[in-house]
Order: structure tokens, then sequence, then C-alpha cells
């Protein structure tokens, strides 16, 4: 049934809070606005497209040349990586990172949740084209309170009768002033498998600094991390919970031109620090079972 904007706004809009609206490429989306802050989420994907508390700057980065299409993975805000982390194990015919980021979600329940905040909650369940592309029973749920921070909670629940694995990650993308100028801190003696040198297992020494193309996944941490951006003024925060990988990416120079909707120049203003359960962090769930990730975002404007 074709989602209408009025039917989602009659069911679950709510006054000074949330409402539909047909976003860019007729894609419906969300828009919330509450005393805190405001926030848009597209059906397509469950993806978080914008975070920005009262007064501050956008939180999450979005490229310029972002495709807003059926289909489409968007080019940044917080895309949900799931049932597999990067490319299919065995397939290279499916879509890399998986199938929910680009499937139309259903809105489940919305409210004003405590402090004011507001909060949806976004449900996938396997149908047809999922189980071609992955031969299982699922129900995903996204819920994502929206309030002085952004907590997003992605559970994961198998519906079916067999066990199954997978892999995933909140794939936040955070905007910063210059990318050359920040420092993540957190993962200060992490081992990471480093992906662009034959994903040799390295030590983290100190605060991460960028100044060439940086794609890592830290394993075995928990930890919460800081990016600490002198040029915008502020420090960004991601805790998290049922999650022990963390991916820290920037495209930099060469891969950025690669990428039809990145533009060129646009790896300086952006980074990618995602909630993960990726490399060997791998979620199995019995019949009935579920897992729960969660990235809880917030920002202020001392240093970290
Ligand atoms: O963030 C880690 C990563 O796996 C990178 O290797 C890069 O491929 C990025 O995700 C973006 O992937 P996408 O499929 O969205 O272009």
């Amino acid at each position: 049934m074709e989602t209408s904007i009025q039917n989602l706004n009659d069911q679950f809009a709510i006054a000074n809070h949330l409402t539909f609206k047909e976003g860019p490429g007729g894609l419906p989306m969300a828009e919330i606005n509450n005393a805190h802050a405001s926030a848009r989420v597209a059906l397509q994907g469950g993806h978080v497209v914008s975070f920005q508390p009262h007064g501050q700057k956008p939180v999450l980065w979005v490229s310029q040349l972002a495709r807003y299409e059926p289909g489409k993975a968007l080019r940044g805000g917080i895309p949900v990586c799931w049932p597999w982390f990067g490319p299919h194990p065995s397939d290279p015919s499916k879509p890399a990172h998986g199938f929910a980021r680009t499937m139309m979600w259903s809105v489940a329940k919305t409210e004003i949740a405590a402090n004011g905040a507001t909060r949806i909650r976004l449900s996938l369940a396997d149908d047809a084209a999922t189980r071609e592309l992955w031969p299982h029973a699922f129900l995903l749920q996204l819920q994502l309170t929206v309030g002085p921070e952004l907590q997003v909670d992605l559970v994961a629940r198998n519906t079916g009768q067999e066990i199954w694995s997978y892999t995933g990650a909140l794939h936040s993308y955070f905007q910063v002033g210059d990318v050359e100028q920040i420092a993540i801190h957190g993962l200060d003696g992490r081992t990471y498998v480093d992906s662009i040198d034959a994903k040799q297992r390295k030590v983290q020494e100190g605060p991460i600094t960028i100044g060439a193309e940086v794609d890592r996944i830290y394993i075995d941490t928990t930890d919460e991390c800081a990016i600490d951006d002198p040029s915008l003024g502020r420090c960004i925060f991601i805790a998290k919970s049922g999650s022990s990988s963390t991916v820290v990416w920037n495209p930099w120079i060469e891969k950025s031109r690669r990428m039809s909707d990145f533009g060129d120049e646009e790896y300086i203003g952006m980074v990618c620090i995602e909630t993960a359960n990726a490399d060997g962090d791998v979620i199995a769930l019995a019949r009935g079972h579920e897992h729960r990730t969660t990235a809880v975002i917030r920002v202020n404007t001392a240093n970290c």
C-alpha cells in the first residue's frame, strides 16, 4: 500500500513534536521539532538524516550530492547497515552493508518521552524481497529519541525457527569544521583492523587524527568516543551499548572523487564514527531472541 503522508499524520503526528512530509525525491520523511532539537528521519532505510540541538550547528553530515531516490542509500546521516557490514561475505552481487538502509520501513509508534523528547519507532520485517537476499525471518526495530541528545536503538529479533547471525552498524556521519584539525578520543590503546592496509591489526596510540584516508574497525571496545572539533568549537560524544566494535572512516581525496554522491572536497567536513557489530563482533540469535545496539549522541561547546 502506498505510504500516504496523510495516513501517517492521521495515525502518528504529534502537535509541536512530529509531522510527516514528502521529502526530496518524494521520500516520506518524519520531521521532528521540539523544545530541545530538530531532526529528520527518512522512512526509507529508517535513516536519520539530521539532528540539530537548538543553538548548535547540525551534528550529522549529509553530502550535497546525496541522492534521495527509491532504493538508493543516502550519503550521510545514520545509515542502518544490516544484516551484514561491508561487502556481502560471499556474494558480491548483493548490496554492500545489507538491505535495511534501502528498504521502506513502517512507523510502529510515536510518543512524547521523558523531559519532552520525541520518540518514534520504525520497523522492518522480512518479506519476499529480503528473503531473496537473506533467507531468514526477522523483525528489526529502530527507536529514535530526539531530545537534548539523540538516542538510536536498533533491536534485531529472530522471529524464525532456526538460529541466525548478523553483523551491522549505525554508520553515523558527523559534521566537523575541518577534519585535519579534529582529534578523536576514546580509543587509545585499542586494537584496530586497518581496512586500507591489508586488514593488518594495529594498536591505536593516543587520539586519532586524520591526514589521509582512514578506514578502521576498532575491536573489543565498548568505549565512548569524543570528536574534539576546535574549528566548530565543540565536542561530539558518541556513547554506546550492545556493540564491541567501532568503525572510523574518512575517504579522503581519491575515494571522495570516486563516489558520485560525495563531493570532491566534502571529506574535509565529515568523519564517520560507527557504532558497529563488525569483524568478530558477530551477533547470533536463537529463535525468539533479540539484540539491542544503542548509540547516544550528544554535543557540548566545551572541549572534550
Ligand atoms: O565506513 C566503513 C565503510 O565500510 C567504508 O569501507 C566505505 O565503504 C563506507 O563504509 C561507505 O560504504 P557505502 O556502501 O555507503 O559507500
